[in-house]
């Protein structure tokens, strides 16, 4: 019957009662968030109808062209963080410096890391894109903020979540208590629950990686592809290849059907050695996600949860899913194979 499932707020508030030592504070920055979250959705889903498609103009700090929704997205979720109260300062994929939150305007400790809207490449194309958001706290005693207070592992985050935007609109996300999903109901304007407790498969059948670059990677990354190229499911067929080049579509995926998404370092970028991906805006978050719905998440080497931080765009090698399949893409990785 029509009103009668879970809204994300209902589901926040149950959550936030298990939570003894929690103020509500963590439940106003997330219903913020969704609410610039539906303003990209709309426009998201209104691109080539009207004149926001296409670039800018302008290059980012990643040296990639901006096109107008990246734009609008990133400046929506700026403004509408700021009136938050609860952030005291927010870090962009599309800003090279963290944003503080002018003094004039109620501010709390929490920090949001974001990529406003990953995947934007495939916009014109009517391709699914999302946005990434990462939570943290401020641990340090100093009362201004500094680059420290962002530079922390991804086991720290608060929460991490993505919306996705596509056929429908979804929010997936997690406090550290279990992965639950959330599908927009447009007529009405609500996210209700719609994935509860999502958990990934041990083992997978699909392996996403962009084979193009292959003549760029190294022997190691080259074995562990082709493992997974010559694999057999338990069923004796053989493991699909999905590449949808936009991370957040490729991780959903990845997320609800099992698999391993590889975003390998390589040679193809000399100033992105260590591949494409950004740690603290697109991998740390997600790889929390993972890790809470019982897959795993490595750079080849160790957990990515466990990278401390060097630099706010920081990019890092990825190898993220089901737990066996990342086991052994590390395992190869490593010269164990
Ligand atoms: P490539 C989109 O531009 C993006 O940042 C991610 O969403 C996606 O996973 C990756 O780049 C795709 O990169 O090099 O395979 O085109």
């Amino acid at each position: 019957m029509e009103g009668l499932g879970i809204t994300v707020t209902e589901h926040l508030l149950i959550h936030q009662k298990e939570s003894p030592a929690a103020t509500g504070r963590l439940t106003r920055l997330l219903q913020e968030l969704i609410f610039g979250a539906k303003i990209i959705s709309r426009e998201v889903n209104k691109a080539g109808l009207v004149d926001i498609m296409g670039l800018t103009g302008e290059v980012n700090v990643q040296g990639e062209r901006v096109r107008k929704l990246d734009d609008f997205a990133n400046h929506v979720l700026i403004y509408r963080m700021e009136r938050s109260g609860v952030i005291c300062a927010m870090a962009s994929e599309e800003n090279a410096d963290i944003i503080t939150v002018p003094e004039h305007m109620s501010r709390e400790d929490y920090i949001l890391i974001f990529d406003p809207l990953d995947g934007s490449s495939n916009i014109d194309a009517n391709v699914n894109i999302g946005t990434i958001f990462s939570i943290h706290r401020k641990v340090s005693e100093r009362p201004y903020i500094t680059l420290d207070d962002f530079l922390r592992r991804g086991s720290k985050q608060v929460a991490a979540g993505y919306f996705i935007y596509g056929p429908s609109t979804m929010l997936v996300y997690t406090t550290g208590k279990g992965v639950n999903g959330f599908t927009l109901d447009p007529s009405v304007g609500e996210f209700l629950l719609s994935h509860r407790n999502i958990t990934i498969p041990e083992i997978g059948k699909i392996y996403s990686v962009n084979e193009a670059y292959t003549c760029y990677w190294d022997e190691r990354t080259k074995k562990t592809v082709n493992y997974f190229k010559s694999q057999k499911t338990k069923g004796g067929k053989p493991y699909a290849a999905r590449y949808i080049g936009s991370f957040v579509a490729d991780f959903h995926r990845n997320l609800l059907y099992g698999g391993i998404f590889m975003y390998p370092a390589d040679k193809k970028d000399p100033a992105k050695p260590r591949g494409k991906l950004r740690l603290l805006c697109e991998v740390a978050p997600m790889a929390y996600i993972i890790e809470q719905a019982g897959g795993a998440a490595t750079d080849g080497e160790q957990n990515i949860l466990d990278i401390k931080p060097s630099e706010l765009h920081q990019r890092v090698p990825v190898f993220l899913g089901s737990k066996l399949d990342v086991k052994k893409a590390t395992d190869i990785m490593q010269g164990k194979h």
